[in-house]
């Protein structure tokens, strides 16, 4: 579908990856403006108020954060949805992307920066492998039917989710943290998810993941979200 959608994005960010996805999910046309965030131009602190992507440009109207970009997305171009109908499975849908936000993801950047912390990574450490255990059990064991984070139908969640686990690969890499055996449902989903035609355009191997979260893992980075993952 034609828009007049702009999209202030980088490929390497898994946040700008979950609005990627959404707007390939929904068939829209999207002008993409991919900024390297090491060396961001002059004129992104005035469209990010966070200096960070994604920022959705829709005519007069600015949207950050990923999620909240990808719930506009999902209201403004209904079809096809990515939220249930019914309030129930909406909160559950919600619960489990602000789990991704709250819980998990600060966790694998804290993993990360506390490079000459042991006793600090291993709390994190613990951390990420009791949210994945969690995943496992609370959501995805807990379906009814369907190979999606809800079920039968893909939503946001599904989108939300994806681009941290696709990059697991950098965990065990930088601090031997694995996907614990007994997450056979959540390995399952993202074979599933990999499966699709979205992710596969967005895709990127295990490699450069690696190769993006070296700084992190060395403790260098110097940037807005590393500030933020240290406090
Ligand atoms: N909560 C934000 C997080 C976005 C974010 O952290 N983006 C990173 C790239 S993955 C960024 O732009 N960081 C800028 C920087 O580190 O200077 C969202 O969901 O959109």
């Amino acid at each position: 579908m034609t828009t007049d959608l702009k999209l202030v994005s980088a490929e390497v960010c898994p946040y700008a990856q979950r609005t990627r996805l959404a707007l390939l999910e929904k068939g829209l046309d999207c002008e993409m403006v991919e900024i390297d965030l090491r060396n961001k131009p002059a004129w992104f602190a005035e469209v990010s108020p966070y200096s960070k992507v994604p920022v959705l440009l829709h005519g007069d109207v600015r949207v950050w954060e990923s999620n909240i970009i990808n719930e506009y997305l999902d209201e403004a171009f209904p079809a096809p949805p990515l939220t249930p109908s019914s309030a129930a499975e909406r909160a559950a849908m919600r619960i489990w992307i602000a789990h991704d936000d709250v819980k998990f993801v600060p966790a694998t950047y804290k993993v990360l920066l506390a490079r000459d912390e042991p006793e600090k990574q291993q709390l994190y450490r613990e951390t990420i492998l009791g949210c994945l255990r969690f995943m496992e059990r609370e959501a995805l064991a807990k379906r009814r039917s369907g190979p999606w984070w809800m079920g039968d139908q893909l939503t946001l969640a599904d989108l939300a989710i994806y681009p941290h686990m696709e990059r697991l690969a950098m965990l065990r890499e930088y601090r031997g943290i694995e996907l614990p055996e007994e997450c056979g449902r959540l390995r399952e989903w993202l074979a599933a998810m990999q499966e699709r035609s979205a992710v596969r355009a967005t895709m990127k191997d295990d490699a450069y993941h690696i190769a993006a979260y070296a700084k992190y893992a060395d403790a260098s980075a110097n940037g807005t979200t590393a500030a933020d993952m240290r406090l």
